[in-house]
């Protein structure tokens, strides 16, 4: 006969197991959208300690969606090529451009960075970003459940060597460390810039230009780089993104070994 306290035991047990081992890490990232399950996968792949805070209970942030809920993603040459390592099939439409379904890719991705030894905590929100000497050091966390609730609840705080901000269009992260914190980023006004309106082409290359250190330790990647440097979004084209995740973990990679 099923133990109904043996089933309670085993899921307290191993969650609060997973959660004190990643009360410290390699690098520590916000948002589980397309930028941060990629980034997770090749920092896990180079065997760097890393986990990703989810405030939704689904992963994949604006991913599933597509283009106005028509879940199909299209993505260029070098998206296709990041599919194609993580083994989403992909159709031709045209020269230059490929399409894949959604679900598939997001679906994918994220099991291919859990199985390669990422951790993602969903249902947990980042509400603040821990300063130590002046540098990003970790982040400030609370269950999503009490930040809806509006609950007067203190968070916890985990320590990580380096921060992915990827929480998208909002930029959550970095805009609390610069209400909170009279800093200048490595921006040229010292500010957020701002996002800019639709233009995929301009939106697609600078988002990898724009994958970067944006402050000592904290790196912007996917859509909040382009809102953090002052570029356009691009909308339903995802190569950017997978591009902006790889990179900002080979820059990461890069440090840690460097
Ligand atoms: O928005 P999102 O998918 O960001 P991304 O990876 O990709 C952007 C594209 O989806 C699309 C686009 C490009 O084609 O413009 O928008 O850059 O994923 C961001 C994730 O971060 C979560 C949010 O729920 C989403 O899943 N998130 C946002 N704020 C927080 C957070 C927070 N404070 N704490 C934890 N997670």
């Amino acid at each position: 006969m099923l133990d109904d306290t043996i089933i309670s035991k085993a899921i307290m047990d191993r969650y609060f197991k997973k959660l004190m081992e990643y009360t410290e890490m390699d690098v520590a990232i916000a948002g589980a959208g397309p930028a941060g399950i990629t980034a997770a996968y090749y920092l896990a792949k180079a065997e760097k300690k890393v986990a990703i805070f989810e405030r939704k209970l689904s992963i994949g942030g604006g991913m599933w969606g597509g283009g106005m809920m028509f879940n199909e993603i299209v993505v260029g040459e070098e998206g296709k090529r990041i599919l194609d390592e993580f083994g989403v099939r992909i159709e031709k439409y045209d020269e230059g451009y490929y399409t894949a379904d959604s679900v598939e890719a997001i679906t994918t991705i994220a099991s291919k960075a859990i199985k390669a030894g990422a951790r993602i905590f969903n249902l947990i929100s980042v509400e603040d970003i821990l300063i130590i000497d002046g540098k990003v050091g970790g982040l400030v966390l609370n269950w999503s459940a009490v930040e809806l609730a509006n609950l007067h609840v203190d968070p916890l705080t985990i320590k990580s060597k380096y921060v992915i901000e990827a929480t998208g269009h909002p930029l959550e992260v970095l805009s609390t460390l610069v209400r909170k914190n009279n800093i200048r980023l490595f921006t040229p006004s010292g500010g957020i810039e701002g996002e800019r309106s639709m233009h995929a082409d301009i939106g697609e290359r600078t988002v990898v230009e724009n994958t970067k250190e944006i402050y000592y330790n904290l790196y912007v990647a996917g859509m909040a780089a382009n809102a953090a440097f002052g570029a356009p979004r691009m909308g339903p084209i995802f190569g950017g993104m997978l591009q902006s995740g790889k990179r900002v973990a080979e820059l990461i990679i890069n440090r840690l070994e460097g």
